[in-house]
């Protein structure tokens, strides 16, 4: 039986993962991803949240080498966290099938970078699919899985933020396999990456892909659109939908699987047409590599690198419209929450002059009146290290000025490690670390973390003590306060510890205010 339904981006990929047996589905929250392991686990799956995005990749990697099937999820810039796992699984592969989801936000609609992470596909040799709505989200997530395993490699599975997001018609297969078997077969040379082996492997690698190319020109993951022959345009994933309203007179060519291109039919599309574009939202990664086969095409202007693509967008790239263009009116700045419990916490540090040493969470939003309290950010974890640096080099009174401000899911994704520095490298002047725990990962929808006591879907789990981990390092001073609650106490704390030389973390804890009614509404259920 066929079922047919509404579903987004990321539904269907976790439609698709259940579908075809995934044994664990393992991942770090980020938009726009987050909610794919949400639904995979309401459907059923067996789903969990790692500590961070190479985490989840090295877990995912374990199941599959223990024959199960894994979907790992994470969005863009968590694919620079998982990438020293993913060069070199992508030699070895798994005897299971493994499907990485990199979830690209280009226009940066919530993200510090437009990175375009079809560049990690060529770099480390995966193939990648890039569905273009639901229903390609679905059945790519099931195809991703079966090449996996026929050629023993690692899939990416890319995505976009609108692809994600947009809800179109979906129409479920009547599939349902059950998840493979544990085991494991011991196979060294394909399992263990030392020289001798991975030269091997590496040469294996490049032969797959060859033969990945081959079974791409036989068509079934491209579709080509036969219209007039004046213009021809070679569109991927969301760019395809927007050049079929643009330009419905031109005959249309969408490869699905995008690296490595079926570069043999896109010759052919190419001389079947009088005038060919490559419509590609972000670099331009297709038109650099048909380009590179000796195939003419033309490409876009510098000017639509940059943000989505949208349909009046596409219209001016086909036209070679370069005026400037209107900018989006000016929306509403975010904003901390009325209650939030960051707010205190930033009041305090304005007010006593800090240089403060950011990171990403809704905290971030200190940097914004009327606290303008946060001096900088470069992704997750980096505010305790960029701290340590900036007090080994500044003069001594502004070095006892610098705090390093962190979220407690930032902290255990990637905070500990600077920790260790801190302990290890310690700066004459000391140093504080403030950790913002409102009990939740507040910024991409309040997911559950290791410090919260609870699993993804909510039910208990041991909790990761944030003071028992900075103690077990080696911390001098470790307090836990609530700025909130006591903000004369936080002051007077946080000044006595920068005029010391030791090394401290504060650690301010009260709940987010939208993630305490859901707490108490798990705790019911969980009673
Ligand atoms: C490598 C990476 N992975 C994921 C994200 C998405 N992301 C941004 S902030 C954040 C965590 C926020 O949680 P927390 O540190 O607890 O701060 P809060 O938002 O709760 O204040 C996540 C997962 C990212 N920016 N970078
Ligand atoms: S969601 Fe929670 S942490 Fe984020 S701004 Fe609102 S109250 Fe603060």
């Amino acid at each position: 039986m066929n079922h047919r339904m509404l579903a987004s981006g990321n539904e269907a990929i976790a439609m698709g993962a259940k579908a075809c047996g995934v044994n664990i589905g393992v991942g770090y929250p980020g938009t726009p991803s987050s909610e794919i392991l949400d639904v995979f686990s309401r459907l059923g799956g067996v789903a969990q949240w790692a500590p961070n995005e190479k985490t989840a990749l090295e877990v995912g990697i374990g199941a599959a080498f223990a024959n199960g099937r894994s979907l790992i999820t994470m969005k863009h810039v968590g694919l620079n966290v998982a990438a020293d796992p993913l060069f070199t699984i992508a030699y070895s592969g798994t005897p299971g099938g493994l499907v990485i989801v990199s979830a690209d936000d280009p226009g940066m609609a919530s993200s510090q970078n437009e990175q375009d992470n079809r560049r990690y596909a060529v770099a480390a040799g995966v193939p990648m699919l890039e569905p273009a709505d639901s229903q390609e989200c679905y059945d790519f997530t099931i195809r991703a899985f079966e090449l996996s395993e026929q050629f023993r490699c690692p899939v990416l599975l890319r995505v976009t933020t609108r692809v994600c997001h947009s809800k179109c018609i979906l129409e479920k297969r009547d599939l349902e396999t059950t998840p493979r078997t544990g085991k494991f077969d011991r196979d060294p040379k394909s399992n263990v990456m030392i020289p001798a082996y991975a030269r091997i492997a590496h040469r294996k690698l490049r032969a797959k892909l060859h033969e990945l190319e081959e079974l791409n020109e036989k068509g079934e993951f491209t579709r080509w659109i036969r219209k007039g022959d004046e213009l021809g345009v070679i569109a991927t994933g969301i760019s395809f939908q927007h050049v079929r309203d643009a330009a419905p007179e031109a005959s249309l060519l969408k490869p699905g699987l995008t690296y490595p291109l079926p570069l043999e039919t896109i010759r052919r599309f190419a001389a079947s047409v009088k005038r060919c574009v490559v419509v590609e939202e972000g670099d331009p990664i297709v038109t650099e590599a048909i380009r590179a086969a000796g195939i003419p095409v033309e490409g876009k202007a510098e000017m639509f690198r940059f943000g989505e693509l949208n349909v009046n967008r596409v219209r001016r790239l086909l036209a070679g419209d370069l005026t400037p263009e209107t900018p989006p009116p000016a929306g509403k700045p975010p904003q901390l929450c009325l209650g939030c419990p960051h707010r205190k916490s930033y009041e305090a540090l304005r007010d006593l002059g800090c240089i403060v040493s950011g990171d990403i969470g809704c905290y971030t939003l200190g940097v914004l009146p009327p606290f303008e309290a946060v001096d900088t950010c470069v992704c997750m974890g980096a505010s305790v290290t960029v701290g340590l640096g900036m007090r080994k080099v500044l003069p001594e009174a502004e070095a006892r000025r610098v705090v390093s401000v962190i979220g407690d899911s930032t902290f255990l994704h990637t905070g500990i490690n600077g920790i260790v520095e801190m302990v290890y490298n310690r700066p004459a002047t000391g140093h504080v670390v403030i950790v913002l725990d409102n009990s939740t990962t507040a910024m991409t929808g309040l997911q559950e973390h290791p410090g919260t006591g609870r699993k993804l879907d909510h039910t208990p789990a041991p909790r990761v003590s944030i003071e028992e981990v900075v103690r077990g390092i080696g911390v001098d001073n470790v307090d836990v306060i609530d700025s909130t609650a006591d903000p004369a106490g936080f002051r007077e704390l946080v000044s006595r510890r920068l005029s010391s030389n030791d090394t401290s973390v504060i650690i301010v804890r009260r709940p987010c205010i939208l993630a305490l009614a859901k707490a108490k509404s798990y705790e019911g259920k969980n009673k």
